[in-house]
């Protein structure tokens, strides 16, 4: 995966440039209501994503840079992850529970706070669209399993097989190798948590996977729990969590990181803040990878994790820039 050869790659990857329509059509804006000597400089339109995932962070700052909503960017930048199917932990050519079958997490945020969610859903190829649509056309937040399923049929998304010949034949493998407990490492997580700010400072997010791979069937991680692998305040920020979800929805980690934003913490030391508690009431067990990233209204950003290896990209008129995240465990 490319992500694996961030070190090497991000210096190269920090070149990307912008067409000059694109710089054109974006805005730096200074916030009046600061003095000179204070001066907040005010990023927008910006799209960040947890690792290097270039082509969903493109497809979000296209829509952006077109005047598109936030909502409307995050939306669209997960769903190239959701088809890119070399990709091992979101939609299609995810790696399916131990029992073989690929089940989906999505959620998506706008900036009024409204938010849907499915949980656990088979056979559909964009679950953070059928999330959109339970945000959009029903009273509810969350639809789980076939319920979720069957809602997606009924608006017309259609029945796909998620799991390719190269996650099946690793299952077998895993079947044959492993025992009970599911693989937990740093370099099988590659969720998409996608954030955005928009022309208008308003902001979004959204995350997708398939979860951990060779998970219990039917367990469910954070990154469709609000709050947890996802939280969206117009007001203050937003945060999005990447790794193993169990230990995120302990402390309900992006929620948090908003939190802290909003008692004053820059991004980069909200995300700080959130690892080490996850940290604290682990005492000493470290076997494991958590990446928060997360963004203020101002445009500032932030990414933190426990091992190195993790990174977030980010996508402004200033570049593309694949960043290497500080981590809590040197390496
Ligand atoms: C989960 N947080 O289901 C997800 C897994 C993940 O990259 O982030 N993978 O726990």
């Amino acid at each position: 995966m490319q992500r694996r050869n961030f070190l090497k790659n991000s210096s190269a990857a920090a070149a990307g440039l912008l067409s000059t329509s694109l710089i054109a059509s974006c805005k730096e804006e200074t916030n009046a209501a600061t003095t000179e000597a204070q001066a907040v400089k005010t990023i927008r339109p910006i799209a960040i994503c947890t690792w290097d995932f270039k082509n969903a962070t493109a497809k979000a700052w296209e829509v952006l840079a077109a005047g598109g909503s936030s909502l409307d960017a995050v939306h669209q930048g997960a769903m190239i992850e959701e088809a890119d199917v070399t990709n091992q932990t979101v939609g299609v050519g995810g790696r399916p529970d131990r029992d073989g079958n690929v089940t989906l997490d999505a959620c998506i945020m706008d900036k009024d706070g409204n938010c849907g969610a499915v949980l656990c859903m088979q056979n559909i190829a964009s679950p953070v669209s059928v999330a959109r649509k339970v945000m959009e056309d029903t009273p509810h937040v969350m639809l789980a399993g076939k319920g979720a399923e069957k809602f997606a049929y009924e608006k017309g998304f259609k029945k796909v097989k998620l799991l390719t010949e190269q996650s099946k034949q690793e299952w077998l493998e895993w079947k044959k190798t492993s025992k009970y407990k599911p693989i937990i490492n740093i370099e099988n997580h590659d969720t998409i948590g996608i954030l955005a700010i928009d022309k208008n400072g308003d902001i979004s997010g959204a995350c997708t996977t398939s979860g951990m791979g060779y998970k219990y069937a039917g367990r469910v991680g954070d990154s469709p729990i609000i709050g947890a692998g996802l939280f969206v305040d117009n007001e203050i920020g937003a945060a999005t969590a990447t790794g193993v979800g169990e230990e995120v929805v302990r402390t309900v980690g992006s929620f948090l990181i908003v939190e802290l934003m909003r008692q004053g913490k820059s991004p980069q030391e909200a995300c700080e803040e959130g690892v080490k508690r996850i940290m604290a009431k682990n005492k000493g067990r470290n076997d494991f990878q958590i990446g928060f990233i997360a963004i203020n209204k101002n445009g500032e950003t932030g990414g933190y994790c426990i091992h190195p290896g993790f990174t977030y990209r980010t996508y402004t008129e200033e570049g593309h820039i694949n960043n290497p995240s500080e981590s809590f465990l040197k390496g």
